[in-house]
């Protein structure tokens, strides 16, 4: 079999990426290793930057996003048991977020790549890209038992964090620069509206927490806790518990979460990591493949979504005229970004996480930085367009 762009993962930097391909007249094919139902059900993400709604827009998947992402003008930020609301539109000229699950973005791209009728396998698991530096890179996949092989003018790397494609970059010539942090998060799904319009990130003494929402009826919940814990170890009633000491105020002491049904538990370790270069002879990587950042900024789906934009417009450029020069800056351009939001990923989780060893210096730092950002317009612009993304390069 062959292939204009051979893509290696259906998450959401593959499929939007097949989806942009596809309207630029770019035939593609993408194979994702996991079965259609395990990669709709993956609980991640949650808010998407305007540029992210532009290009599933652009892709033809802004249809159920119009009519069910909630758009969100700020957020809270809680600590020292004080309130302080960040308002991006009047800090950033205009922008704002939209609270869209990560599901239902992979769900509308897979629905719309089979009714388009665009190659999508699901049990097709890649081993090896094959030929990075030659004109016609292979993909070596196995799929219903069956070996096969997919030979490409160009291959992309959309397999995440644990994928093959990055091994296809030569050891001597890759890069990979990381960081770990002491500490992870306990996600819970719960039937419970949200009791707050916007999201609140809150820092204290007993650790982090967010709340966060899918939708009026459902909550995404989140707690600092520590590196392997047992999810199993948390009863409802102990999140619930925990997350309100967590959030409490001095001006509210009645404030508490709508409490409901938990629907799912789960620990995830944060991280970051960046490969680099994005990309080798006719191989490119974007989004986990890529790079990792720790959830706190909420930048995840949002650099995968930029690469993958990024991207398809250089491969568009190649495609009608033989350029190959927005390819050449593909690796350079999507890194200035990448690097930004690995800086505000990690300002945001060591400034509102606690450390297991952290002093009261630290502690008093922390809070001044927060105060910072509370009473100066600079300091919270600073925060807002980071946080509702900055331009694409
Ligand atoms: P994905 O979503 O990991 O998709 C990669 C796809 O590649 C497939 N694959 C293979 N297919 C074929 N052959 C192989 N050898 C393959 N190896 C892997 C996988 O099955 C998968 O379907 O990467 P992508 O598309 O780059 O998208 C990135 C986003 O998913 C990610 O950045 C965010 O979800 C990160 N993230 C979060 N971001 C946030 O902004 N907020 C969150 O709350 C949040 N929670 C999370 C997260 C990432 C997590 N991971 C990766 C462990 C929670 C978790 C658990
Ligand atoms: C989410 O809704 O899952 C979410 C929102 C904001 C974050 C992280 C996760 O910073």
């Amino acid at each position: 079999m062959r292939t204009t762009v051979g893509i290696v993962g259906g998450g959401p930097s593959g499929l939007l990426l097949a989806r942009l391909l596809h309207r630029a007249g770019i035939d593609s094919v993408v194979l994702e290793s996991r079965d259609r139902a395990y990669v709709e059900r993956r609980q991640r993400a949650g808010i998407l930057e305007q540029a992210t709604v532009d290009a599933l827009c652009a892709a033809g998947a802004g249809g159920r996003l119009a009519r069910e992402g909630i758009v969100h003008d700020g957020i809270e930020l809680r600590y020292d048991r004080r309130a302080h609301r960040v308002d991006f539109p009047s800090l950033t000229g205009g922008r704002r977020v939209w609270v869209y699950a990560q599901t239902e973005v992979v769900k509308d791209l897979i629905a719309l790549q089979l009714a388009e009728g665009g190659p999508l396998f699901f049990g097709a698991e890649v081993h090896a890209v094959e030929g990075a530096d030659t004109a016609q890179p292979v993909i070596r996949y196995t799929h219903e038992g069956r070996e096969h092989s997919l030979t490409c003018d160009y291959v992309v790397g959309c397999d995440g964090f644990h994928g093959v494609a990055r091994t296809a970059v030569p050891e001597q010539v890759r890069s990979t620069y990381e960081r770990s942090y002491p500490y992870s998060w306990l996600g819970v799904l719960a039937e419970a509206p949200p009791v707050h319009d916007e999201l609140v990130y809150a820092h204290s003494e007993r650790g982090f927490a967010l709340a966060s929402m899918r939708s009026p009826q459902v909550s995404r919940l989140y707690l600092q806790v520590p590196n392997g814990t047992d999810p199993a170890h948390w009863s409802d009633e102990r999140i619930w518990d925990e997350l309100d000491a967590r959030f409490a105020l001095d001006s509210d002491p009645a404030w508490r979460l709508n409490r409901g049904t938990v629907t799912a538990k789960s620990v995830l370790p944060m991280r970051s990591s960046v490969t680099e270069p994005m990309r080798y002879g006719r191989v490119f990587l974007a989004g986990d493949a890529a790079h990792i950042v720790p959830p706190t900024g909420a930048k995840g789906l949002n650099l995968a979504a930029a690469d993958v934009i990024v991207l398809a417009r250089a491969l568009g450029a190649w495609h009608e005229s033989g350029s190959v020069e927005l390819l050449d800056a593909y690796s350079d351009t999507c890194l200035r970004r990448v690097w930004r939001a690995e800086q505000f990923s990690y300002f945001m989780t060591t400034t509102l996480h606690t450390d297991p060893g952290q002093s009261g210096f630290d502690t008093r730092l922390q809070l001044s930085q927060l105060d910072r950002i509370a009473t100066s317009p600079h300091a919270a612009a600073e925060l807002a367009e980071n946080y509702t993304g900055l331009p694409l390069g």
